[in-house]
């Protein structure tokens, strides 16, 4: 990834590259996702936005940049499969107005956040998982693809040998930033030049998995919670703290009852914090909002967490999060 051309930022004013500048000083964001691979995300959605798409439109484009690269091994083809080999996808799609659609354990389909666009537009329903969803993605036309790639079989090969379950604090960003393994759950949040909002959440989910579960990504008001009334909320990392907390929806409260949406996803990470204590000492979680005005804000538990902003120039800057504890 190319950093020369963008600005990297803390979310304090103290920079660890390029020029301090305090959050309220950014020009308004219109695009925001999940770690650095949210800037090839946002670059597909502001392209979506330039040429008169829909917030839904932005996300959707950008969530399946994420889903299409298979060097990614957390989001779509290429991502780990579960304990069984298996490769199964979570996604959610939403717009600011409570239309919203998702798919739980996908499988053999990369773009699921399509299939729950799709979901969202041609069905009564919310949620489809696993064969439902597939063969509802199946008559819809989707192809079929194999999500398995030598690479991700060889990981699942390898983690057998132990079959130890231990999700890896920031394992998306351990040579951050730019590296080859930089790339996690991506959540993305947008507002389009009427001013409406929408968000997407799309992911393999945690690897190695039990045969079956589902995280927080692809189930609202976890993973993600947009209302055009207040803005939009995202989350990644351990899934079932967020949904012990319904994470994104929290947020989405909390800037509603007047905090920034920095100190909204504070809020929300130190009531994890105070709900679990112990029983997270090695996870990371990371909040990630964006309010109607475009300020752009995230919190995580543990250092690591950094996320892409994108203005209506078209100016991306790569944000490290704050965190609870250092
Ligand atoms: C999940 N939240 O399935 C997702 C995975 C993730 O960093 O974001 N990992 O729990």
């Amino acid at each position: 990834m190319d950093l020369s051309r963008r600005t990297l930022l803390t979310g304090t004013a103290v920079a660890a590259a390029g020029p301090a500048l305090a959050r309220d000083d950014a020009p308004p964001a219109v695009l925001v996702s999940t770690w650095d691979f949210g800037a090839p995300a946002n670059a597909a959605g502001h392209a979506v936005r330039l040429a008169g798409g829909s917030a839904l439109d932005m996300v959707e484009a950008g969530a399946r940049v994420a889903e299409a690269d298979e060097t990614n091994a957390s989001v779509g083809l290429g991502g780990f499969p579960d304990r069984e080999g298996h490769v199964t996808l979570d996604a959610v799609i939403m717009n600011g107005r409570g239309d919203m659609g998702a798919v739980c354990a996908l499988e053999d389909i990369v773009h699921a956040v399509s299939v729950a666009r799709r979901v969202m537009e041609a069905t009564p329903h919310v949620i489809l998982v696993g064969e439902g969803a597939r063969a509802f993605a199946l008559e819809q036309g989707f192809d079929t693809t194999p999500l398995l790639t030598p690479e991700s079989e060889a990981a699942w090969r390898r983690w057998l040998e132990t079959s130890n379950y231990a999700p890896r604090a920031n394992s998306e960003n351990t040579d951050w930033p730019g590296g080859a393994s930089d790339h996690d759950t991506i959540g993305i949040l947008g507002i389009d030049a009427q001013g409406r909002m929408a968000g997407a959440c799309t992911t393999s989910g945690m690897a190695f998995k039990m045969r079956g579960r589902v995280g927080d990504s692809p189930i609202p008001g976890a993973g993600l919670s947009v209302d055009d009334e207040v803005g939009a909320a995202t989350g990644t990392g351990v899934g079932e703290d967020i949904l012990r907390v319904s994470g994104a929806h929290a947020v989405v409260e909390a800037m509603r009852a007047g905090l920034d949406p920095g100190a909204a996803c504070r809020r929300v990470i130190e009531r994890l914090a105070r709900l679990r204590g112990d029983k997270i000492a090695d996870h990371q979680v990371a909040l990630l909002a964006l309010d109607r005005q475009g300020r752009a804000g995230g919190f995580a538990l543990r250092p690591g967490f950094t996320y892409a902003v994108t203005d209506a120039a078209g100016q991306t800057r790569l944000v490290r999060a704050e965190s609870l504890f250092s």
